[in-house]
Parts: structure tokens; sequence; C-alpha cells
């Protein structure tokens, strides 16, 4: 079956997830003969559709994006990984090869357009090529112009120091009543970059992944 990019995107439309380019994978990765097309959430657009479709169990986002990429994928005869699903998969390296984003100071990657407001959430393989796969430009990160670097020095407890990210140190402060902010507004040292703040999620999402990684971490 020959499959196109362009079907691949029209076939996530309206749905909260867009198709965020992919990579011919090598053999040295196992990943040889297979294309990975990489979806994920930009800017506060998945946020309605998760909402008013939100499942109630333990991982809310994960079974709702489960049910919407899995019948798509089906549909194209493709596999899928997903990034909370152990083993992990290296999501941020495969999306290095999918489009132009760069890591951050704080470790998650910056987006030319979207800044941090983005993330992924499934990685369709499918055997052989796609057609239409647009190539990746040059990245060209906005932090390296980014002089004053906000993202490392608004972390009430310095959990950043631009090569590391201090979990227990984050997580401690989260647990005592001085981290209501964090949980009230997700990151804080997020929150603070410069770059892309009208792709910013809203306080009701931010606020949710704070949580979920509370949970987890807390
Ligand atoms: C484990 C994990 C974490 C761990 C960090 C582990 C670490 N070494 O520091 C914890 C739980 C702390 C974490 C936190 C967050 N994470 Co995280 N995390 C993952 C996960 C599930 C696996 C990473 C991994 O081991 N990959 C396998 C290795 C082989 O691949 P790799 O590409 O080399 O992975 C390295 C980096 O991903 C790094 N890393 C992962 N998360 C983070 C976060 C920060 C801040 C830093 C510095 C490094 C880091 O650790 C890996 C091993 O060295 C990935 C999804 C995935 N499958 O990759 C998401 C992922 C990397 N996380 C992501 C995000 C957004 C976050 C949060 C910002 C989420 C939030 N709550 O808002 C937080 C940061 C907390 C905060 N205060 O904001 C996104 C990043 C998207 C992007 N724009 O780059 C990913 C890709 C998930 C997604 N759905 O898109 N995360």
């Amino acid at each position: 079956m020959s499959v196109s990019y362009r079907d691949i995107e029209a076939a996530f439309e309206g749905t909260g997830l867009v198709v965020r380019g992919g990579f011919k994978g090598e053999h040295d990765e196992g990943l040889g003969g297979v294309t990975v097309v990489l979806v994920g959430n930009v800017g506060p657009g998945m946020w309605s559709h998760f909402s008013a479709a939100r499942p109630d169990c333990v991982d809310p986002l994960d079974t709702w994006t489960k049910s919407v990429v899995a019948p798509r994928a089906d549909r194209f005869a493709a596999s899928v990984a997903y990034p909370n699903d152990k083993p992990y998969r290296p999501f941020q390296q495969w999306a290095m090869r999918a489009e132009p984003v760069t890591p951050s100071p704080l470790g998650i990657l910056i987006h030319p357009e979207f800044g941090l407001w983005h993330a992924y959430r499934a990685a369709l393989m499918f055997d052989g090529r796609i057609v239409g796969l647009p190539t990746v430009q040059a990245a060209v990160s906005a932090c390296e112009s980014c002089i004053e670097k906000p993202c490392l020095n608004t972390c009430p407890v310095g959990a950043f120091d631009g090569k590391s990210y201090n979990v227990p140190v984050c997580v401690t402060h989260m647990k005592s009543s001085d981290g209501r902010p964090c949980h009230e507004h997700g990151c804080l040292a997020r929150l603070a970059c410069p770059v892309a703040t009208k792709h910013r999620t809203t306080e009701a999402q931010r606020a949710f992944h704070a949580a979920a990684f509370f949970r987890s971490n807390g």
C-alpha cells in the first residue's frame, strides 16, 4: 500500500492532534526500511478536543491519545509507539530528525514557531516509504539569541542549570506549600520563556500536566 504524507495529515484533521514530520529509519537503530511519522500537539489546540472526550481513568490523556491514534494507524496498516510506553523510545531524538526542533536549556525541545508549547504523542511506523514526506529544514534555535534566558533564573528552587534538571529538588518544592504556583500555573521556568508566548497552553492544561508530573514523581 502506498501512503501519502498528505493523507496522514488529513486523517488527523479535526482531532486536536497534528502530524509533525517524519524520517526514514536506519538499520543500526532497528528501524531499517521503516518510515517514522510523529504525531503530537502544538499550542493550546489539543485541549478542547481532549476535554470534550476526556475518559474517566488514571491516565486520561494517554487513553484518549490511543483512542484517536490507533484506528488511524490501523487504516494505514502502520504500527504505533507511544512516548510513555516502556521501554521508552527516543522521541526527542526522533523529533530532531522529523522537524527543526533543538534542545532548550530546560531539556525539552524548542520549536521555531511553537516555542516550548508542544509535545509528541505517538510515532507511526510504516513499512517502506511515504510519498511527499517533507524534508527537514536546518534548525536555528531561538535560545541562541536569547541573552537573558529567564528559563534558567525563574525556578524558585533553581532546578534547572542549563545542563540538567534536578527532579528531586523540583518535586520537594512542589510538595511544600510554597510550591502552589507550580501546581496552579505549570512549570514556572517553562512559562518564563519569551518565545511563542501566543502559543502557550491554557492554565487548565498546564495545571493538568503539572498534576500528572507530580502524581508520577511526587
Ligand atoms: C522519563 C521522562 C521524563 C522524566 C525525566 C528523565 C530525565 N532523565 O531527566 C521526568 C518525569 C522528570 C520528565 C519530566 C518532564 N517531561 Co519528560 N519525558 C520522559 C520520557 C517519557 C522518557 C525519556 C526517555 O528516557 N527516553 C528514552 C531516551 C533513550 O531517549 P532520549 O531522547 O535520549 O531521552 C532523554 C531526554 O528525553 C531526557 N528528558 C526527558 N524529559 C526531560 C525533561 C527535562 C526537563 C530534561 C532536562 C530532560 C528530559 O531524559 C532522557 C534520558 O536522558 C519522554 C518520552 C520519550 N519516550 O522520550 C518524555 C518527554 C521527553 N518529556 C517531555 C516533557 C514535556 C516533560 C515535562 C516538561 C512535562 C510536564 N509536566 O510539563 C516534564 C518536565 C518537568 C517540569 N517541571 O516541567 C516531552 C518533551 C517534549 C519536548 N518539547 O521536547 C517528552 C518527549 C514527552 C512528550 N509527550 O512529548 N520527563
